[in-house]
C-alpha cells in the first residue's frame, strides 16, 4: 500500500497503521487507505480481527482541517467509520495521544478501543465553531449516555484514558509503552466474540433533566456561538427514539450548517491564526536557542508577582527582586496564596503549589540576578526608571542574558539603548493578570537578534503563553488599537450617548465587557495627572472625585458591595456639565453609529499597524484581540470581523463620520480585498 496507510499482518491480526504526521489528520489520503486497508483484512480469510492504530506522537487528531471549505474528495469520514462498524470481524482502535474529532469518531465506529493512561478522547469540534460531522453525537450517547455526550460534545474539551473507561468509551488501558502488544493481544481475545458490539444499535436513553442542567449551567459560557446549541440537539436527537439513520441525517443537517456559516469560519480562522502567530518571517525555525533555566523578575507587585507564576508553573526557578523588603514580602505573600487558592479548587496537586514556591527566591539584592538567563522588568511605567534599571542590568547580567522589560507602550528602543548590549534587549508585555491571561506580545526592538526573538517566542509557548510579534510604537497593537476605541466612546458620551449604553452595545456584540465597564474594573485614574483641580475631561471630573472604579465602589457607575454595577446620576450631571461647557447639543445616538466610531475606528488602526509593520500580519492582530481583550472569537478578531462585515462598507462607515482612512484599508476595499 502507498500513501500514509500501511497494513501488517501479525499471524491472525491486520494491523492497519496511519502515518501522516504531524498528528495524523484524516486526511484524503488517510481515509482512503483507511478504507483499503479494511476491505484487505475482510478479503482475508486468515485475517481473524484488526487493529487501527497510529504512528507518531498521537492517534488521528481529526479532519484536516485544512480541507475544509474546499470540495470533499471520496471516501468521506462518515462512509469510512460506518465501514468499520458495519465490518463482519472486530476493529479494535488502539489509541494514544489525541483521538480527537473524527479521530474520536473513528474510535466510536471501531467494535471495540483500547488506550494508553496519557491518552485523551474527545470531539472539541465546538471549538472550531462545528460538531463530531462523522456520526460522534450519535455513537456517544448510546456508548456513554446524554450526560457525557453533552460534555464532550457540547463543551469541547477531551477526557483522560481514565474517565473514558469509566465512561465505556474504551474497553482497556494498554501498558503505557506496549500498545501495539496490547492491542493485537486483545483483538486475539476478541475475535471469536459475537455479535460485534456496534454504537448504532445501542439505544440513547433520554435524559431531559441532564440537558437543562446543562444548558442551564453553561448559558454564560455559550452565550453568542450557535455550535453548542446545535451538539446539543443532536445529542437529543441520538435519545429521542429516532432511528440511528434519522439521527445521523439531523447530525449531517446541523453539521452543513454551521460549516457553511460565519462562526465556524472564525474559529477556524483563530485555530490557525494562533499557531502561524508563532512563527517569526524571515527568521529560521532551526535558529540556536540560548537555553532559559533561571529567570529573574524585578518588581514584586501585581504583575511582577503574576509573571513570575508564570515560570514558576512552568518549573522555571525564579529570582524575584524589589526594593524593599514589605513590598517583598507583599509580592511573595500573594503569589503563594494564589498557589493555594489553586490548590484549594483542585486546580493543580498542593505538592504542585510548594515546588512552586519551593522554585522561588525573593531578595532585596539586585545582584542576585547575576546568573539569570532572563531578567523581566516589571515595575512602574516611567522611562527614567526603566533606563536606569535596565543600565544596572547591564552590568551585573552576565554576557548572553536576555532582558526584557513589562512595559505596555513605552519605547523598547530607548530602554534598549540604557544598555550596551540592545541585541539581548526586547519587550514581553503581559496582560494582567500576568498569571492568568494568555495573551504575550513580544515587542521587537530595532536591534532585538534574531535568537533573542526566537527564544522569547518558543519560551512563550513554555508558560502556556499565546505569543504574537509586535514592533515599537505606543501601545504595541492591543492597546494602540484600544486606544482610538476608547477615545470615540468618550465623544459619544458627549454627543448624548450614555455610558450603559455604549457598553450595551459592546456586549451585545460579544465582548465580555463594554469600554467602561472595562475603565471601571482596570481604574478610572491610571494615567491620571493626580491634580484635582485640573479638570480637562469626563475622566478628569470622575477621578478628581475619587470615582476611580470598582475599586473606590464608583467610577462610571456606581457599585454594591458586590460590585454589581448601576448607572450613576452623578457622572450624568458631570456630563452634562461638560457638556454644556461645551456648547455641545446632546442628540439621539444610534447603536450603529457606536459600533462605527468605536470599533471600525480599531480597524482602520490595525490597517496602520499592518502599513508600518509592527505586527507581522493581520490574522496576528486578530490573535491578540481574541486573548487580550476577549473579543468573540465566534467572530474571528477584529481584522477578521472587518472582511465578514466587508472592507467597503468599513470605508464608507469611518468616511461618514470623516474619520481619514489607512491607505492600506481603502485600497483593498476598493479591489474587494481582505485582510486575512
Ligand atoms: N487538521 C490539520 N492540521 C492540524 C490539525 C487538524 N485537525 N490539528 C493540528 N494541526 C496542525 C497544526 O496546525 C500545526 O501545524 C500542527 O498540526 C501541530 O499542531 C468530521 C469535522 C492535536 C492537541 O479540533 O487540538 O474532526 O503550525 O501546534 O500543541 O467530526 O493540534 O505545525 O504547521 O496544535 O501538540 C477536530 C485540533 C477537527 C484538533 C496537538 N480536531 N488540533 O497540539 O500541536 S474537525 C481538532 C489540536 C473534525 C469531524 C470534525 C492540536 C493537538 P503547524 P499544534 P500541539
Amino acid at each position: 500500500m502507498t500513501g500514509p496507510i500501511t497494513t501488517e499482518l501479525h499471524d491472525d491480526v491486520l494491523v492497519i497503521i496511519s502515518n501522516n504526521p504531524p498528528v495524523n489528520a484524516l486526511g484524503a489520503a488517510v481515509r482512503q487507505g483507511l478504507e483499503a486497508g479494511i476491505k484487505e483484512g475482510l478479503a482475508n480469510d486468515a485475517v481473524k480481527a484488526m487493529v487501527i492504530r497510529c504512528d507518531g506522537r498521537t492517534f488521528f487528531a481529526g479532519a484536516d482541517i485544512t480541507e475544509f471549505g474546499r470540495p470533499m474528495q471520496e471516501p468521506g469520514l462518515p462512509t469510512v467509520v460506518d465501514m468499520i462498524e458495519m465490518a463482519d470481524k472486530p476493529v479494535v482502535a488502539a489509541i494514544h495521544g489525541t483521538a480527537l474529532g473524527g479521530g474520536c469518531e473513528v474510535t466510536l465506529g471501531c467494535h471495540y478501543r483500547i488506550a494508553v493512561p496519557s491518552a485523551k478522547i474527545g470531539t472539541p469540534e465546538v471549538k472550531l465553531g462545528l460538531l463530531p460531522g462523522a456520526g460522534g453525537t450519535q455513537r456517544i450517547p448510546r456508548i456513554a449516555g446524554v450526560k457525557v455526550a453533552l460534555e464532550l460534545t457540547a463543551k469541547g474539551d477531551p477526557m483522560s484514558a481514565k474517565m473514558a473507561l469509566g465512561a465505556g468509551l474504551i474497553d482497556r488501558v494498554a501498558g503505557e509503552d506496549s500498545l501495539v502488544a496490547d492491542a493485537i493481544a486483545f483483538a486475539r481475545d476478541i475475535a471469536a466474540a459475537r455479535p460485534l458490539p456496534r454504537a448504532r444499535e445501542k439505544t440513547a436513553k433520554a435524559d431531559p433533566e441532564a440537558v437543562a442542567a446543562f444548558k442551564k449551567d453553561n448559558a454564560k459560557r455559550f452565550r453568542g456561538f450557535d455550535a453548542p446549541a446545535a451538539n446539543i440537539a443532536c445529542v437529543e436527537k441520538a435519545a429521542d427514539g429516532s432511528s440511528f439513520e434519522e439521527g445521523i441525517a439531523f447530525e449531517r443537517a446541523e453539521f452543513m450548517k454551521l460549516m457553511m456559516g460565519v462562526q465556524s469560519a472564525a474559529q477556524r480562522h483563530i485555530f490557525f491564526a494562533e499557531r502561524q502567530a508563532a512563527k517569526i518571517d524571515g527568521i529560521d525555525p532551526k535558529i540556536a536557542l540560548r537555553p532559559i533555566k533561571k529567570v529573574g523578575v524585578i518588581g514584586a507587585g501585581t504583575m511582577g508577582g503574576g509573571i513570575s507564576m508564570n515560570f514558576l508553573s512552568a518549573g522555571i526557578p525564579v529570582t524575584i527582586v524589589e526594593m524593599a523588603q514589605d513590598a517583598l514580602d507583599r509580592g511573595t505573600g500573594t503569589i503563594r496564596k494564589n498557589y493555594e487558592a489553586s490548590a484549594s479548587k483542585g486546580r493543580i496537586k498542593p505538592e504542585q503549589a510548594e515546588a512552586a514556591m519551593g522554585a522561588l527566591t525573593a531578595t532585596l539584592d539586585f545582584a542576585a540576578l547575576a546568573d539569570c538567563d532572563l531578567v523581566i522588568e516589571a515595575v512602574y511605567e516611567n522611562m527614567d526608571v526603566k533606563k536606569e534599571i535596565f543600565g544596572k542590568l547591564d552590568a551585573i547580567c552576565k554576557p548572553g542574558a536576555i532582558l526584557a522589560s513589562n512595559t505596555s507602550y513605552l519605547d523598547v528602543n530607548a530602554i534598549a539603548a540604557a544598555t550596551n548590549r540592545p541585541g539581548d534587549v526586547l519587550g514581553m508585555h503581559f496582560f494582567s493578570p500576568a498569571n492568568v491571561m494568555k495573551l504575550l506580545e513580544v515587542v521587537r526592538g530595532e536591534k532585538t537578534s534574531d535568537d533573542v526573538l526566537a527564544t522569547v517566542m518558543a519560551l512563550a509557548k513554555t508558560i502556556k503563553k499565546v505569543a504574537v510579534v509586535a514592533g515599537v510604537c505606543d501601545g504595541f497593537i492591543g492597546n494602540r488599537m484600544l486606544k482610538p476605541r476608547q477615545i470615540e466612546a468618550m465623544k459619544l458620551l458627549m454627543e448624548g450617548a450614555t455610558p450603559e449604553q455604549i457598553d450595551r452595545v459592546h456586549v451585545a456584540f460579544g465582548m465580555p465587557m463594554g469600554p467602561f465597564q472595562m475603565s471601571d474594573l482596570a481604574g478610572v485614574d491610571i494615567g491620571w495627572h493626580r491634580d484635582p483641580t485640573r479638570i480637562e475631561s469626563i475622566r478628569d471630573a470622575l477621578a478628581a472625585e475619587g470615582r476611580w472604579g470598582q475599586k473606590t465602589q464608583k467610577g462610571f457607575y456606581d457599585y454594591d458591595e458586590k460590585r454589581n454595577p448601576t448607572p450613576s446620576p452623578r457622572v450624568a450631571e458631570i456630563i452634562e456639565d461638560f457638556r454644556a461647557k461645551s456648547n455641545m447639543q446632546k442628540r439621539e445616538i444610534s447603536d450603529e453609529e457606536i459600533i462605527e466610531k468605536t470599533l471600525y475606528t480599531m480597524v482602520n488602526e490595525g490597517a496602520l499597524i499592518l502599513e508600518e509593520k509592527m505586527a507581522q500580519r493581520a490574522s496576528d492582530i486578530d490573535v491578540v484581540w481574541i486573548y487580550g481583550y476577549g473579543w468573540p472569537i465566534y467572530r474571528g478578531g477584529p481584522m477578521f470581523w472587518a472582511d465578514s462585515e466587508g472592507l467597503k462598507k468599513i470605508v464608507a462607515g469611518l468616511e461618514k463620520h470623516g474619520f481619514a482612512v489607512s491607505e492600506l484599508l481603502k485600497s483593498k476595499a476598493e479591489s474587494n480585498g481582505r485582510f486575512n
